[in-house]
């Protein structure tokens, strides 16, 4: 039995601190019909894609840096991409700024179904670097300073024939991520990220051994919990700041199956058989058959390290 779902990672390049949404989101319907010209029932898009990396940049008053973010979703700049995304049949995710009617700030995915409805609402758990300008860095890295932890938690939603869960970014490196959709039987894990191509803290890691934890961790997520891990880029050099491509489609058994090759606007599309993921749930990873919880305590009562006093 095999339940096909033709899943595009539809990647960014990128987007200057100058560029406007309107000028993003046609980029991004570009990249819809060519998912849908290649045979898309899905379409995966970056972390943040209608603007700049904009944590990058460090405003002194907070309140200065909402121009970043979206007050209502579908909006006025958006709503082209959803009608056409809608009209080619075709469910999708992406990432935005969300400020909520509260004033509330959060880095945020929607997963939405080929009606165009929003199904799904995720907001990023693991928020990487710091809060207050940091002049010891190479570059800046404000998450803390601009968005709150998600208060989401990591759901899975029933649509487009299977089970689907979000993450954006800095979270495909934290496995308990990823095992909370796995104990909700997950089938695919689509994920935005936005990666500097070098480490503000130690500048000799480029972007070889970045690409490598990248790859490390979609592939140990994906075999560990026998799901499908889609993670797809917003790339290039944005006003000066490089960060990589490497979009990937992971499979099951942690085998990249697809990758894209530039770090502009890209689609690759990959025949994802959600049916794929039995095997493991199954045999190996069989969570019910093997796990042992009585022993996994600190994982949810311990937040830091604390080694042995002896
Ligand atoms: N970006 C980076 C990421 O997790 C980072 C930040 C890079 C943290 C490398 C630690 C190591 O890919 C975002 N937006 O989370």
């Amino acid at each position: 039995m095999a339940r096909i779902l033709n899943i595009a990672a539809a990647q960014l390049g990128a987007i200057q601190k100058a560029d406007n949404r309107d000028t993003v989101v046609q980029r991004m319907i570009v990249l819809a019909d060519k998912a849908k010209a290649k045979g898309a029932d899905f379409i995966v898009y970056p972390e943040l894609a209608l603007t700049t990396f904009f944590p990058r940049w460090y405003h002194e008053n907070r309140a200065d840096a909402d121009v970043w973010f979206e007050h209502e979703m579908p909006n006025r700049a958006t709503s082209p991409l959803f009608d056409c995304v809608k009209a080619h049949s075709m469910g999708m995710t992406f990432g935005y700024a969300e400020r909520t009617l509260e004033g509330r700030h959060f880095n945020t995915s929607i997963l939405v179904d080929k009606s165009g409805k929003i199904v799904g609402k995720y907001r990023k758990v693991h928020l990487p670097g710091h809060a207050e300008f940091d002049p010891q860095r190479t570059h800046q890295h404000l998450e803390k300073r601009y968005f709150e932890p998600g208060d989401l938690g990591f759901q899975v939603w029933r649509t487009m024939g299977g089970l689907f869960g979000m993450m954006i970014c800095n979270d495909r490196r934290w496995p308990e991520a990823y095992r909370v959709m796995g104990l909700q039987g997950v089938e695919v894990i689509t994920l935005g990220f936005n990666t500097p191509s070098y480490n503000s803290q130690k500048p000799d890691e480029g972007p070889e051994q970045r690409i490598f934890h990248h790859k490390l961790s979609l592939q140990a997520g994906a075999y560990q919990n026998s799901t499908w891990v889609v993670a797809v880029a917003k790339a290039g050099v944005e006003d000066g700041n490089p960060m990589f491509g490497c979009s990937v489609i992971v499979d099951p058994d942690g085998e990249i199956v697809a990758e894209t090759r530039t770090e502009d606007d890209e689609v690759i599309v990959h025949p994802c058989d959600l049916d794929a993921t039995k095997f493991g749930k199954e045999t190996i990873f069989d969570f019910k058959r093997h796990r042992r919880i009585e022993h996994y305590g600190l994982i949810t009562s311990r937040i830091g390290a604390e080694p042995p006093t002896e």
